[in-house]
């Protein structure tokens, strides 16, 4: 009896040396102090023994529960601590290690350019509008005044996505956003629209044109055109509007010159150009030593245009502009390729 407790002692201590987790120790526990355990077995076979070593035999199942009950508990003790000393060791936070910085973007030059000019407009009272880049000939060209014939509307110049047996069929990538506002001034005679007259609108956007790439064009651009319609508006409100624009825009001493020029949905039309924003006249590199700079196209709303979009040219008028966005960038931050616009050289846009 002796010898076999001593076994089973012997045998229970070695397997507990050797368990590695919680789980392994409690099926050490089961087999042998459990219900149907080893040494459970050895009291349940104390009917065996002489009545007069039956305290004694007591006293050695006893010692022998006491020693492996009390191995069982220091080596769970001792696996808890090692868990949780690896714990510690695997959850180690360097407090004095530097951050890992997050590179933050930015807007893009072309995007800086539109918002302060936006800015302006809205300061004005103007209100941004948007439109389909995909349009059809109707709003791009017909109802601009550009007839069927005008050389802008060749595929040399622009993309057509569809063409038709006649122009109202044509489908075609915008080649300048005052489609948008042929758009908006039809809504505003539409009484099923909410829109009413007067307009005071810019539409920025993107633009397309059969265009080689060089350091001033791309098949695709962009533009802000500018339209007022309303009772009395004159030649002096879009020269006094597009002063006080390139005053906040470009600076404060900045003045302005309209020279005389056409458009086929503008009459009277002119380019308009500003004094130098870097040497003020004088002539530098930026001007190319003229000390003016062009920067933009405009006119009073031709009353073809008013009519077809069915406003009546005898009780309205107007005026609208066009601005290149990528022209006025490049003038603001002095780059003298469009190309780099484009190119998301990273090198290039971290600059701004
Ligand atoms: C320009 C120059 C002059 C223009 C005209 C119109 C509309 F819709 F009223 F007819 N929108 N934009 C316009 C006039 C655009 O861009 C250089």
């Amino acid at each position: 009896m002796n010898e076999m407790l001593g076994k089973i002692k012997e045998s229970a201590l070695a397997k507990i040396a050797e368990a590695v987790d919680a789980d392994a120790l409690n099926e050490i526990k089961v087999a042998v102090l459990g219900k149907k355990g080893e040494l459970t077995q050895v009291l349940k076979s104390m009917k065996d023994v002489a009545p007069e070593d039956r305290p004694k035999v007591g006293q050695m199942v006893n010692d022998a529960r006491a020693v492996i009950e009390d191995t069982l508990s220091k080596k769970l003790a001792e696996i808890a601590r090692a868990a949780r000393s690896a714990r510690l060791v695997r959850e180690t936070v360097d407090v004095t290690k530097p951050g890992t910085r997050k590179l933050l973007g930015h807007r893009h030059p072309n995007q800086i350019a539109l918002e302060d000019l936006e800015r302006v407009f809205i300061g004005m009272g103007y209100e941004v509008v948007s439109g389909p880049e995909v349009e059809y000939d109707k709003y791009n060209f017909e109802l601009l005044n550009i007839p069927a014939n005008h050389p802008a509307k060749d595929e040399q110049d622009t993309f057509y996505i569809q063409r038709g047996a006649t122009t109202e069929e044509d489908i075609l990538l915008r080649t300048q956003t005052s489609s948008v506002q042929a758009r908006i001034m039809l809504d505003a005679v539409n009484p099923e629209k909410e829109r009413t007259l007067p307009i005071r609108v810019i539409s920025p956007g993107r633009v397309f044109r059969a265009d080689e790439v060089d350091a001033t064009h791309s098949p695709s651009f962009h533009q802000v055109e500018g339209l007022v319609i309303d009772k009395n508006i004159t030649m002096a409100d879009l020269k006094g509007t597009l002063a006080q624009f390139a005053k906040e825009f470009f600076g404060p001493n900045t003045k302005t010159k309209f020279r005389p020029h056409h458009f086929p949905f503008t009459e009277p039309s002119a380019e308009v150009d500003i004094t130098c924003f870097k040497c003020g006249g004088k002539g530098c590199g930026v001007c190319k030593g003229s000390g003016w700079i062009e920067i933009l196209g405009c006119g009073m709303v031709h009353p073809n245009v008013l009519s077809m979009c069915g406003i009546d040219p005898e009780e309205y008028s107007g005026f609208a502009f066009g601005i290149g966005l990528e022209r006025i960038t490049l003038l603001k931050y002095e780059i003298d390729d469009m190309r780099l616009l484009y190119e998301n050289d990273e090198r290039f846009l971290s600059q701004f």
